[in-house]
């Protein structure tokens, strides 16, 4: 038997300084639908999630609540696996950098460095945002009107001077230039890639990657002073989740990553600094970086001091968590910036869910149950009408395919919906309601072609909402097994005869709660 292709998918690992927010479930929620539509498709996949726990960011908030970092990551790391889980994420690995293995990854990672010359020892004297954990040059920073200098990302920077080892990043210039050059789609999307290529054609200073000013951090072989600076300790976890340094070990044929899912913020992290360790170490190169857009609150930046940080387990409790997973990833172009309400996430509940799929499983269900004895029903001869119907569900697959090329989770959930409009035109037009005095083999064939469709459509959208489809395969008598992409078209048909059991609503509308309860 031929072995199934590898795939394997990390998000960034969030920083557990605080709880996790709805940024961090859309990141996961993604993830986790490009995961499953890979598994469907036949592929071996390897997903990974976690807590990026090191830093001066996570000492500094410890220190606030009179905790030790320690004390302040057991609190919150087993939050953002919470929220994975909640929002029904089947991730293989939930990596945190304070796991036992990820000392030995990293140490080996920073020795390869090392001897391939690329660190050395000197001062570090410049500009520093403990929020983002970035270095930023003076011509990246400015002074707001408050007199307080900004980095690059809009987080206050500090002056640091301190003895640190460097990674000659400078040297990696031509190589990583000829990487996107050689590789067109090795940063996406194509705004972030020019992003890229234009700050490495603007030339590149060697990095910090030591610091002694803290002591919250992985110790640099030989130099108790220091720790790594946590961008190191952080990138290298996708590494440490293949097993490595131990290439016998059964997970580290998943290395390289087939596409590192992250945060437009932290791009330069990704497509520069890690290819450039790597390039290094001597290790491959993943084959993506894919840097999605940022969830707004009606066009604001999420902030505590804004107040419009979301939790992401409230959500879950007033949307449903497939409406939450189908809103995110319908509503926001995969790559872009999106916003979110109240008002569109219950729009697009009401319309896509329960109108468009809902109340066609619904109708097309119950009228199986009452006049077919709750069996599929045998079709008779297909019209061109509904050879085309089949036809249009039949194709959906290979355009989901192509969208998800680009990581277009949009697309792939319009391609979806296209054929659900189409499938409600075709009940509407042919009002199988009408047929049961008059033609009852016509209706038993409208309603046969329905509910294939319905099959196909609820293996296509197991990806993003898992629970509801599976309910929906469950209303159809599809085998488990038989839940899969080499089910859909022709070779996996519905039969006709197949007992069903009895129809239930697999979406309800969202209904405002009454006055004085939370949403
Ligand atoms: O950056 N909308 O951690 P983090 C969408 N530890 N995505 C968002 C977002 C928003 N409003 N806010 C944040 C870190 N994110 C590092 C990563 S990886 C080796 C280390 C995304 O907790 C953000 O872009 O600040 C990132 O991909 C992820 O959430 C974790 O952010």
């Amino acid at each position: 038997m031929a072995t199934a292709p590898k795939f394997y998918l990390t998000t960034a690992i969030s920083y557990p300084n605080g709880a996790p927010h709805i940024g961090h479930a859309y990141e996961v929620v993604a993830a986790d639908a490009i995961c499953r539509f890979k598994r469907l498709d036949g592929y071996d996949v390897y997903f990974q999630t976690g807590t990026d726990e090191h830093g001066q960011k996570i000492q500094q908030a410890a220190a606030k609540q009179g905790l030790t970092a320690l004390e302040l990551v057991d609190v919150m790391a087993p939050k953002f696996k919470a929220m994975a889980d909640a929002l029904n994420c089947a991730y293989d690995r939930f990596i945190r950098t304070t796991d036992a293995d990820h000392l030995p990854s990293t140490l080996e990672l920073w020795r390869r460095m090392e001897a391939n010359g690329d660190i050395y020892l000197d001062r570090y004297a410049g500009w520093y945002s403990v929020r983002d954990e970035a270095y930023y040059a003076e011509e990246e920073t400015h002074l707001n009107a408050d007199g307080v200098r900004i980095g690059g990302q809009g987080t206050p920077v500090e002056w640091t001077e301190e003895e640190s080892y460097f990674f000659r990043l400078s040297a990696y210039q031509d190589k990583l230039l000829a990487l996107y050059e050689s590789q067109p789609d090795f940063v996406g999307p194509e705004t972030r890639r020019n992003e890229v290529v234009s700050f490495v054609k603007g030339g590149l200073q060697d990095l910090s990657i030591s610091r002694t000013t803290f002591d919250w951090g992985l110790p640099v072989p030989g130099a108790p002073k220091h720790v790594m600076y946590v961008w190191v300790d952080a990138l290298n976890n996708y590494v440490t989740g293949c097993g490595f340094p131990d290439e016998n070990d059964p997970r580290w044929h998943y290395w390289p990553a087939d596409v590192h899912i992250i945060g437009k913020d932290i791009i330069r992290f990704h497509s520069v600094y890690w290819p450039a360790f790597l390039m290094s170490a001597g290790l491959a190169l993943p084959k993506r970086v894919f840097g999605h857009g940022f969830l707004l609150s009606k066009g604001e930046k999420m902030s505590k001091s804004v107040g419009n940080v979301v939790d992401p387990f409230d959500l879950a409790a007033a949307y449903g968590v497939d409406q939450l997973r189908y809103f995110f990833l319908r509503e926001v172009s995969f790559g872009q910036d999106g916003n979110y309400s109240h008002e569109a996430i219950v729009g697009r509940i009401n319309a896509d869910l329960a109108n468009d799929l809902g109340n066609l499983a619904q109708r097309s269900l119950s009228m199986i149950a009452k006049n077919c004895e709750g069996r599929v029903p045998s079709p008779g001869a297909f019209t061109e009408g509904d050879q085309a119907m089949l036809a249009l569900a039949d194709a959906a697959l290979a355009k989901a395919r192509a969208a998800m090329e680009d990581f277009a989770l949009h697309v792939v959930l319009a391609e979806i919906w296209a054929v659900v409009a189409e499938a409600n035109r075709y009940f509407a037009a042919n009002e199988p309601w009408r047929l049961t005095k008059s033609d009852p083999a016509r209706r038993d064939t409208v309603l046969y072609v329905t509910a294939e469709v319905l099959r196909q459509v609820a293996i296509l959208t197991l990806p993003v909402i898992p629970e509801a489809a599976g309910k929906l395969l469950d209303l159809l008598a599809v085998a488990p097994d038989a839940r899969v992409f080499a089910s859909l078209g022709e070779s996996g048909r519905l039969v006709g005869g197949t007992t069903l059991p009895a129809p239930s609503a697999i979406f309800p509308r969202y209904v405002e709660p009454e006055a004085g309860q939370v949403a």
